[in-house]
């Protein structure tokens, strides 16, 4: 048997799928001694959580706890769903997770910010209540990805708490729902789409993998709601591809983001073994020299890096943050994001499939350093590879993935560091990330690669990747309060990014200043409103004199909460052109009238 699928689970008239998001019972196990004492058969003295939601803003106790939490919750199966797959789907648990269903241990997954999915028929008791628990465990370690490097010799700001090597707070827990999905014994177990062009016909291979080795027929169609173009795939041994022709298809793209309903049905039409179904955008995506080409037309990327970050539920789902986080993005003119430092949840991928949003799907590699353990080192590349692979299978088939991000700002020495840097880390990386675009090619050939890069970062890393993405901070990190200073230091580094990398599109995916909201200063002054515009617009007036520059993000979408640290004033990285409740700041209404005059033009 197949492990658990991760496509997701769409219901259909053949499969269900009910969420579990609710109240669950939930206890702190500090002493870890939970599993010795059985916990997983039930828990004693719990209290009650909001699942999903980050643990840490619930409770005083929990807002810097880094260790095991156990979770529980009841439910009931549909007697309707006898004879079918029954499998718990979560989307994700941050940092280890164990998971029981009446006391017998269904599996365990590794990594944050991922869904894994596992197979809960040899535990479920069809008749009676089902117990689920959860065992979380999210301790800050040196092997993990992302990783909290020695204490002692590395951390990312001068002081801090609690300790990170990046700069946003370790928000844990059952950030996302949790599914109980009812799907057919023989279904339809992955599905691949790929679209190209021939003039104005459109042809999407569909890939479709059927469980088991099975045999046999799979109706597949496209609809556009008028009309539906439906082909035969035939299915041996579990793999079968059919090609749909699309004349005059209707692409998606950021100003129409169309999708078709794509349709797989397995066995007779009358009573199909399986039927799945889901939204698909036909659209092609390239590099050709220094532009990146959607549907054959270059497009020019404005956007911002966006966390998930909200009061109360930290990185938890939200669908209301959500949608007016998008209505923002719309608002002031954005055609992308990217989603820093971590895949984001499932539900922002669909929707941003609907607003025709252009994703950079970044990994959870931040901040990586090539230190001197080879134990850490092997650690961090099994994970990494584990994770650029699960989530290109999670997202392949998101019309809004225009290019994948291994990760942000490796670092060749450590920030704050100690240490100086190890004399063969530049070396390091470049054979590690090597390895790392082998996989993301090699598992999705149809999209660009990057990794984005640290102002000045290694060209030997950065080089690899189809585009070039930098992160730049003249003006505050360096610079700080001289913006014709800065200016001057933008060109030449702009410069020297076309030197290291000609002929490659690069995309400016971090450039921004804190600002306190509220904060005016005249002349502008760093942390007020003005600085904080005035500096993107600078940044704006040089970036648009570039051609080999596609695409502008400034850093942040919102503001964000971080670890306590000297350098952030409320805990909160301010470089959000919104504040953390979402109004906008004064470079919002800037980069807005920019935008969208650009746009109209
Ligand atoms: C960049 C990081 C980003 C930080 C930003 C900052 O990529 O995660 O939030 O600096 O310091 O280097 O504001």
């Amino acid at each position: 048997r197949e492990p658990a699928p991760i496509l997701y689970p769409h219901s259909s008239r053949t499969r269900q799928t009910r969420d579990l998001s609710g109240l669950w019972r939930f206890r702190l196990d500090p002493d870890g001694r939970g599993e010795k004492d059985g916990w997983f058969r039930g828990l004693d003295d719990t209290r009650t959580i909001a699942v999903p939601c980050s643990w840490n803003d619930l409770f005083d106790d929990t807002a810097d706890y880094f260790g095991t939490a156990w979770y529980e919750t009841s439910f009931r199966m549909d007697p309707g769903w006898r004879g079918k797959r029954i499998y718990l789907r979560f989307g994700s648990a941050s940092y280890r997770a164990k998971v029981w269903l009446n006391g017998r241990l269904l599996g365990e997954h590794v990594g944050g910010h991922l869904p894994f999915a596992l197979d809960a028929v040899p535990a479920l008791r069809p008749d009676d209540e089902n117990r689920l628990v959860v065992m979380v465990e999210n301790e800050l370690r040196a092997d993990r990805v992302p990783a909290l490097p020695d204490r002692s010799r590395y951390r990312f700001y001068e002081s801090d708490f609690p300790g990170t090597a990046y700069d946003f707070f370790p928000y844990s827990g059952l950030d996302r729902p949790v599914l109980l999905c009812a799907v057919p014994e023989t279904q339809v177990y992955d599905l691949t789409v790929t679209t190209r062009r021939n003039g104005g016909t459109a042809i999407a291979q569909i890939e479709i993998g059927v469980n088991d080795g099975w045999n046999g027929r799979a109706a597949v169609s496209l609809s556009d709601g008028k009309r539906r173009i439906a082909a035969t795939a035939a299915i041996r041994n579990g793999r079968g591809t059919v090609n749909l022709q699309v004349s005059d298809a209707r692409l998606w793209q950021p100003s129409d983001p169309f999708l078709h309903t794509l349709s797989v049905a397995l066995g007779e039409a009358s009573a199909p073994a399986d039927v799945y179904e889901m939204p698909i955008g036909l659209r092609t995506i390239a590099v050709d020299g220094e532009r990146l080409l959607l549907n054959g037309e270059p497009v020019h990327l404005t956007g911002f890096g966006r966390h998930e970050d909200f009061f109360l539920h930290g990185r938890g789902l939200d669908l209301a943050v959500l949608v007016r986080d998008f209505e923002l993005l719309r608002w002031i003119g954005a055609n992308s994001f990217r989603t820093s430092h971590y895949p984001c949840a499932e539900e922002a991928m669909m929707l941003a499939d609907r607003y025709g949003f252009l994703v950079i799907a970044e990994s959870s590699a931040v901040s990586l350093a090539f230190s001197d353990s080879d134990d850490v080192l092997a650690a961090q590349h099994r994970q990494l590879a584990a994770d650029l692979k699960a989530r290109i299978q999670r997202d392949k088939n998101y019309a809004s993935v225009v290019l994948w991000s291994i990760g942000n700002e490796a670092l060749t020495k450590p920030f704050r560091t100690l240490d100086r840097a190890p004399a063969d880390a530049v070396a390091k990386g470049t054979a590690f990330f090597a390895d790392m675009f082998a996989i993301v090619r090699a598992a999705d050939p149809s999209r660009p690669a990057t990794l984005v890069s640290l102002q000045h970062g290694p060209a030997e890393w950065v080089g690899q990747g189809d585009v070039i993405c930098a992160n730049s901070y003249d003006g505050w990190y360096e610079y700080g309060g001289r913006l014709e200073e800065a200016e001057a230091a933008l060109v030449k580094e702009l410069e020297q990014l076309h030197t290291d990398h000609p002929g490659k599109p690069v995309i400016i995916t971090e450039f921004g200043a804190d600002a306190v909201a509220g904060n005016h200063a005249d002349p502008p002054r760093m942390w007020s409103e003005e600085y904080q515009a005035d500096m993107i617009a600078m940044y704006l007036k040089v970036l648009g004199r570039y051609s080999y520059i596609i695409g502008e993000h400034p850093w942040a979408f919102a503001d964000f909460k971080t670890p306590q640290a000297v350098t952030r004033a409320k805990s909160m990285n301010l470089k959000g052109v919104f504040t953390r409740d979402r109004t906008p700041k004064l470079a919002a209404h800037l980069l807005r009238s920019k935008w969208r005059s650009d746009a109209d033009a």
